[in-house]
């Protein structure tokens, strides 16, 4: 598996999208919407599709597992979109990172060459300065604290500035919160020190790394398990769900719940895809992203519980952490050296407190 994810992926770098489309049966890039193919100009397969099968076909890029609540969330929106053009409009989903690790998925996302994507909004701080807030610590105090900032103004203001960055955010999903977990036993801030820990790569991540007296290494998320079991890190960062479906729970077995971040998870398109859209299709694809979100946020609540209950019968020693003051304390300098980057955004999550 690990090899094949590889393997495409080295694929889709070297000979172009073209080839692995035709690999994975099918697929077309887009042309403008409601538009049909000149006669000859078509490739053979196309030709002998159906005259009444979709018009445009995209592909949508996912890092988790088919079962996981993202992927869930991505699935259902594929459908909404599906069902609201009548067909018209066929968005395949490639989970399990089949198209790439995250950051090498952005990068071909904005190129045109994947048009859809999930990631996490830590992934997009790599490309969208903007996006680093997310990995500020403590920002959120839970769930509901930060689905009423990424419901407000400024939440949307946000999404609407990956357009700057080449790509168009279509809606936010759930993520939690992440917690460290360690290969050696972690029950306070001290057993961090000098830990090499994986983190997504961007700025803020590093800062808050070196706050805590650790060593920050960025790396894509499906190198960590091999990292863990080698001994090139010794600890991670996620939440449950991802704790849990990545098998980073059988290398690390010690978890400390700290709740350092939530960083919320995106669903976007292509800017090169959705400037050739009309404006009826981005009209249906944006309501179909938010409408999928009830479907991701539900699959999340389930997944997250299942996960816990599912680590813990593995035998994972989990800590408490009751009071989360001396690890807030520990992380403020990084909350303030950021503080005049992100002021309007933290301001934004600071009234959405109340
Ligand atoms: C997960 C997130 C993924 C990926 C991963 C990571 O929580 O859903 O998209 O960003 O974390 O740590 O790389």
């Amino acid at each position: 598996m690990k090899m094949k994810r590889k393997y495409i992926t080295a694929l889709s770098t070297v000979i172009g999208t073209s080839l692995l489309l035709a690999a994975c049966g099918g697929g077309s890039t887009p042309t403008n919407s409601g538009s049909t193919t000149t006669p000859g100009a078509a490739s053979p397969a196309a030709a002998a599709k159906k005259a009444d099968g979709p018009k445009l076909n995209f592909r949508l890029a996912e890092t988790h597992p088919a079962d996981y609540p993202t992927t869930l969330g991505d699935k259902k929106f594929a459908e909404l979109v599906n069902q609201a053009s009548d067909g018209r409009i066929k968005i395949d989903v490639f989970p399990a990172s089949q198209l790439g690790e995250e950051k090498a998925v952005i990068e071909q996302v904005q190129l045109g060459a994947i048009e859809f994507t999930r990631v996490s909004t830590g992934a997009l701080g790599g490309f969208n300065k903007q996006y680093e807030v997310f990995s500020l610590p403590y920002i959120f105090d839970n769930d509901n604290h930060q689905w009423k900032f990424l419901e407000s103004e400024q939440g949307t203001k946000l999404l609407d500035s990956l357009e700057s960055s080449r790509m168009k955010g279509l809606a936010y999903y759930s993520s939690g919160a992440r917690h460290f977990y360690s290969k050696k036993p972690i029950k306070s801030i001290a057993d961090l020190k000098g830990l090499k820990i994986r983190v997504i790569q961007n700025k803020v991540n590093i800062d808050l790394m070196n706050a805590l007296g650790a060593n920050a290494t960025p790396m894509p998320y499906g190198d960590v398990f091999n990292a863990l079991q080698t001994g090139v890190i010794d600890a991670a960062e996620n939440n449950y769900p991802s704790y849990f479906s990545s098998n980073h729970f059988q290398q690390a077995k010690n978890l400390i719940l700290d709740q350092h971040q939530r960083v919320p998870e995106v669903l976007l398109i292509s800017k090169v895809a959705w400037d050739k859209l009309s404006a009826d299709d981005k009209a249906l694809i944006k309501k179909a992203a938010l409408e999928s979100v009830k479907t991701q946020k539900a699959e999340w609540d389930k997944f997250e519980k299942d996960s816990e209950a599912k680590v813990k019968a593995a035998g994972v020693t989990i800590t408490d952490v009751s009071d989360l003051k001396p690890w807030q304390d520990a992380v403020k300098p990084v909350i303030e050296k950021y503080r005049n980057d992100y002021k309007e955004t933290l301001e934004a999550i600071e009234k959405a407190r109340k």
